[in-house]
């Protein structure tokens, strides 16, 4: 039976995480059916982003429909499914949401043993132009059983016990870690199912690609502006890097993930912490990558060690593959010196 077994031993999202979670002993299943809340709302928002095109003839997502009612943005619609599918799981207890000014506490009845932070739908201005757009997910355990608060998700990254984001393109991808390797799954929609499609995925050392808004060089700070000018005009010979760019977190990370290279979202003078949030972009990439072989790193020290004092705190972010991340490191490292 071997040889058909990627055809009869369907190694699905639900399994494979029954797999991980059967290590622990004293595990219940709770993460599991926390996980399975988390796949439904991806198979919407992947089956909904699909049908957007269609959304000027259907009136859907952020159209007026045939009986004139005005229909939710695809972005407001995403986030409704998620907050409603983690409450439902009753697997969670506080909530952040890119889309939420202020958390989500879970009413009693329904509390378990998760925080979940998430971008339900990152990306989204990117919807009209067909570009990839992505659910983006970090989840914390709640570690005492009084009254939640946001103190239980004003934590640092490296508390986090797993995260992942689902990518909406040519395929629905959704890539995850729960500690033990990053894992890639493809939706196989005649199935309904995500199925294991990229095993232990691992970043390349080193790549040829960084990717940032050269739109913003006017207003980089020095580190940045140098690292920048090293990939295009390399003084040792090596050949310059490519730039690719989407302006999609999730397709810019997947893309660094699986070819390598570096991706970089720095301060500014406009925007002195950058533009990606912290706990629901920011610590759930940088986890991955530190779980795939490479680094995440924030100009200042390695971004899972922040610890964010508001839900949506922004910070400058470098993260990719381990040598290249390590070269703007050492730049940042050397204007420390000179302060
Ligand atoms: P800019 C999309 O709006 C987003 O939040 C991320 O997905 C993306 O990486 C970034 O902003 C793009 O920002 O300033 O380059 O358009």
């Amino acid at each position: 039976h071997a040889a058909d077994a990627h055809r009869t031993d369907l190694m699905t999202i639900t399994r494979f995480v029954l797999n991980e979670q059967s290590k622990y002993p004293e595990s219940r299943g709770d993460f599991t059916i926390l996980l399975s809340h988390i796949v439904l709302g991806c198979k919407f928002v992947c089956s909904a982003v699909n049908k957007a095109g269609l959304a000027k003839l259907i009136g859907l997502a952020g159209e007026t429909n045939i009986q004139g009612e005005e229909q939710k943005k695809l972005d407001v619609l995403s986030n409704d499914v998620f907050v409603n599918a983690l409450v439902s799981s009753g697997r969670t207890s506080v909530l952040v949401s890119e889309e939420d000014e202020e958390a989500t506490f879970v009413e009693p009845s329904k509390r378990g043993k998760y925080c979940v932070v998430f971008d339900p739908l990152d990306g989204s201005s990117n919807i009209d132009c067909g570009v990839s757009i992505g659910t983006i997910f970090g989840i914390y355990t709640l570690d005492h059983t009084d009254e939640p608060t946001t103190a239980d998700v004003l934590k640092p990254g490296n508390e986090m016990v797993a995260a992942g984001y689902c990518m909406y393109g040519s395929s629905c991808m959704l890539v995850l870690s729960t500690g033990t390797g990053v894992h890639g799954f493809t939706l196989d929609p005649s199935l309904g199912e995500f199925i294991l499609t990229h095993p232990d995925i691992k970043i390349p050392n080193k790549g040829n690609i960084y990717s940032v808004n050269e739109g913003n060089a006017q207003n980089w700070d020095g580190p940045t502006t140098k690292y920048v000018e090293k990939c295009k005009f390399p003084k040792d010979g090596s050949p310059a890097k490519s730039l690719r760019y989407v302006g999609s977190m999730v397709a810019d990370v997947h893309r660094t993930l699986l070819y390598g290279g570096i991706f970089l979202y720095p301060a500014d003078k406009k925007s002195p912490n950058g533009k990606l949030r912290v706990l629901y972009e920011v610590f759930p990439m940088s986890f991955l990558m530190e779980q795939a072989g490479g680094q995440a790193f924030t100009g200042k020290k390695r971004a899972l060690d922040l610890v964010p004092e508001k839900i949506h705190e922004r910070s400058p972010i470098f993260l990719g593959s381990y040598d290249d991340v390590e070269e703007i490191k050492a730049l940042y490292a050397e204007e420390e010196k000179k302060n």
